[in-house]
């Protein structure tokens, strides 16, 4: 008889796993061989009669499924959503009950790249919370940036194929850097607002911590006795804001691939549970009336200074997933989803999207039962009479599967029923955007004003972040093939600011084109530190990494010390040593490395301690991996905190003095709470 699992079978199999449960197939018959399929003979042909086999590989061939048009890589994650404030003045729903605790899943992801592509192109996030609230599920489909690219939905086909790989050669992936993308964009000025943001350091997130949210349009709250409010709504990251600069996101999509879902999962998995803050604008009809812009146009936004944003509550994410596709891959969220109390306005790119999202969802899970599927389903109780249909999971008992009926009358179960008092109502109070005339594909007037915001953001910005603005413009453009899509771009940007079209027309080195004609005279408006990156960043070291490179020969006292304080102040310490085994110390113990230096460059850290005897400063001087680490540290404008015997190091990577670069003390613990933007001009030529 033929041996029929060497080393690993059958029964032996079962005892060394204890009482691990018997595996089975779908059908629940137990399988007795995982590791060898049925063959007539050992050299022989397998047969067609075994099921385990078939099954198997049947179910295998089938565990794709299509992946997202948009939004195709994201990472998700647990948590919680308390109201912190009393807003029954402004909204019946339940979840802003103050007090009320709300389960939460969120899913982020990047737009353009497939499902395998990297974290950290230049690319919008999406921010997508899905609410399990009592009085049924809402989704908050929201982006990292406050406003869109187009002004109505039946321009998304259009911006999605011109933004993806191009049809017929199939890349880039991922990025925006490509002809079709800006040959559309620059024929497109309502794209001109969101592209300062696309091209500014919003799009290069530190990490999913560290980035906003936005509900983009503008929806309405709804109070009790039916009055509705217009809102905006806001996530605000508690660690503040913080971006890469983009030699920075180059670098780490080769350093690693998942940079922000590894950074997620290990933040919850330590329980530094991510926060953010909900906050809310409000305004009624005669503010929208009263502004140069259209409430309604999701290429504009409302101006922090002009309606503060309220804090209303608290989203903390404190669990992973327990598996990716159930969870991640399979949540389906729909902006169709509203409670009682939160309400659509006419704003016509979300009213495509109340289409969109649900239709999406039949062809990415094959089944309009997709809200049965555990992730997705309501915590609260939930039922009606849509009946069967594919992948059914529900067994409704009894006739009652039409309404109305009577069958209560005689006993039997009638099904639920429609609540006037309980149920959703559609606002109908007059809220400024309910306005009905003759059938016409036009766009409101004030939707013709496409620059006056997008100057409003490149104002607001910092020096640094202008330079950034305008280099990513010129970077892009570069990569374009079709050299007239340049001065086109260009064209626009005159309107939005002489000086950024000046600097990109230099970039380029082209002459500066004629000035494009605005449909629409741009206005200016006052400037708003609340769209910059740079004035919201809090100099602190939560949330963050400091990576700290050593030798053999380091002292192990100097060593401690660093890594003590590092951690005091909250951040992640990462010992990076040329062996991932580790480097003998000064006191002759060994010191285990929790990255190897290869595989652990500086662009994944927030600060770097350079810590080395000088034996061991000799070596890494020979070694390409520590010259660069110092070197793209100080590129990069992070602190850099050395010994003296690491200053060789320090001198052969280029690293100049400045406030950035200290000594291993209280100094460097400061420093590596902040970026030092200054220094950039010494290391890069920008635009
Ligand atoms: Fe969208 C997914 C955000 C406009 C059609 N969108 C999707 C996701 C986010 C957004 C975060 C991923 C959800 C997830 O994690 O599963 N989309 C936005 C924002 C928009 C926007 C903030 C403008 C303000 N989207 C938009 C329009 C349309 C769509 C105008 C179509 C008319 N979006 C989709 C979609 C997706 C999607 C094709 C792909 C997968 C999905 O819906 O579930 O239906």
């Amino acid at each position: 008889m033929q041996d029929r699992n060497p080393g690993n079978g059958g029964e032996t199999h079962q005892q060394a796993t204890g009482d691990a449960p018997v595996l089975t197939t779908n059908h629940g018959v137990p399988i007795s061989d995982n590791q060898n399929s049925l063959k007539s003979g050992a050299r022989g042909p397998t047969l067609l009669e075994d099921f385990v086999l078939r099954e198997k590989i049947f179910h295998f061939d089938h565990e794709r499924i299509p992946e997202r048009i948009v939004h195709a890589r994201g990472s998700g994650a647990h948590g919680v959503f308390e109201a912190t404030d009393d807003v029954s003045d402004l909204s019946k729903a339940a979840v802003f009950t103050k007090g009320e605790k709300t389960e939460v899943f969120v899913r982020f992801s990047t737009v353009a790249g497939g499902a395998g592509s990297v974290d950290t192109p230049r690319d919008v996030r999406g921010f997508a919370v899905k609410f399990y609230t009592r009085e049924g599920n809402w989704d908050l489909v929201g982006n990292n940036i406050p406003v869109f690219f187009i002004q109505d939905a039946i321009k998304f086909p259009d911006l999605v194929h011109a933004v993806k790989m191009e049809a017929d050669r199939a890349y880039p992936q991922a990025g925006s850097a490509h002809d079709t993308f800006w040959d559309w964009a620059s024929l497109m000025p309502e794209t001109t607002h969101m592209l300062m943001w696309a091209m500014s350091d919003r799009t290069l997130p530190r990490s999913l911590r560290t980035m906003e949210g936005f509900g983009v349009h503008t929806f309405k709250l709804v109070n009790d006795g039916g009055k509705a409010s217009f809102v905006k709504f806001h996530w605000k990251p508690v660690l503040g804001l913080q971006s890469t600069i983009w030699d920075e996101a180059l670098k780490l999509q080769a350093a690693d691939n998942d940079y922000h879902r590894r950074d997620l999962w290990e933040a919850i998995d330590s329980g530094d549970f991510p926060e953010w803050e909900l906050g809310i604008q409000v305004f009624d009809e005669e503010f929208a009336r009263a502004q140069p812009y259209d409430v309604l146009d999701a290429t504009k936004l409302i101006p922090e200074d002009d309606v503060p944003v309220r804090i209303i509550g608290k989203l903390t994410l404190n669990r992973n997933p327990d598996n990716f596709f159930a969870e991640t891959e399979q949540v389906a969220f729909l902006p169709t989803n509203v409670v009682p109390g939160i309400d659509f306005s006419n704003d016509p790119l979300l009213q495509g999207r109340l289409f969109s999202y649900l239709d999406t969802q039949n062809s990415r899970l094959g089944t309009t039962n997709f809200h049965q599927i555990p992730i997705n389903a309501p915590r609260c109780p939930f039922g009606n009479f849509q009946r069967d249909g594919k992948m059914q999971t529900h067994v409704p008992k009894g006739r009652a599967n039409y309404e109305p009926n009577s069958l209560a009358e005689f006993g039997e179960d009638g099904g639920p029923r429609e609540s006037p008092k309980r149920g959703f109502a559609t606002v109908n109070a007059a809220t400024g955007d309910d306005e009905q005339g003759d059938k016409l594909r036009v766009r409101a007037e004030l939707f013709a004003d496409h620059y006056s915001q997008a100057r409003l953001f490149y104002r607001s910005q910092d020096a640094h972040e202008q330079a950034h603005i305008a280099s990513s413009f010129v970077f892009e453009l570069s990569k374009v093939g079709l050299e007239a899509v340049r001065p086109r771009m260009v064209a626009n940007l005159r309107n939005v600011d002489e000086e950024l079209a000046q600097r990109v027309a230099d970039g380029l080195a082209i002459d500066l084109p004629e000035k494009a004609e605005a449909a629409r005279a741009p206005v200016d408006m006052a400037p708003s530190d609340a769209l910059s990156i740079h004035k919201n960043m809090k100099a602190t070291l939560k949330g963050r990494a400091v990576g700290i490179l050593i030798a053999d020969g380091t002292d192990a006292g100097d060593l401690a010390k660093v890594k003590d304080a590092v951690e005091a102040a909250g951040a992640k310490a990462v010992i990076v040593a040329p062996k991932v085994g580790g480097a003998k110390l000064s006191d002759g113990k060994t010191q285990k490395a929790d990255g190897q230096l290869a595989g652990s460059p500086s662009q994944i850290f927030d600060a770097v301690a350079i810590v080395l005897s000088e034996e061991g400063c000799k070596t890494l001087c020979r070694e390409g991996a520590a010259v660069q680490f110092a070197m793209d540290a100080f590129g990069h404008l992070k602190a850099i905190g050395a010994n003296e015997a690491a200053q060789p190091l320090l001198d052969k990577a280029g690293v100049e003095a400045d406030d950035g670069v200290t000594g291993l003390g209280e100094d460097f613990i400061e420093a590596a709470k902040h970026r030092f933007y200054d220094r950039e001009p010494k290391v890069r030529m920008l635009a």
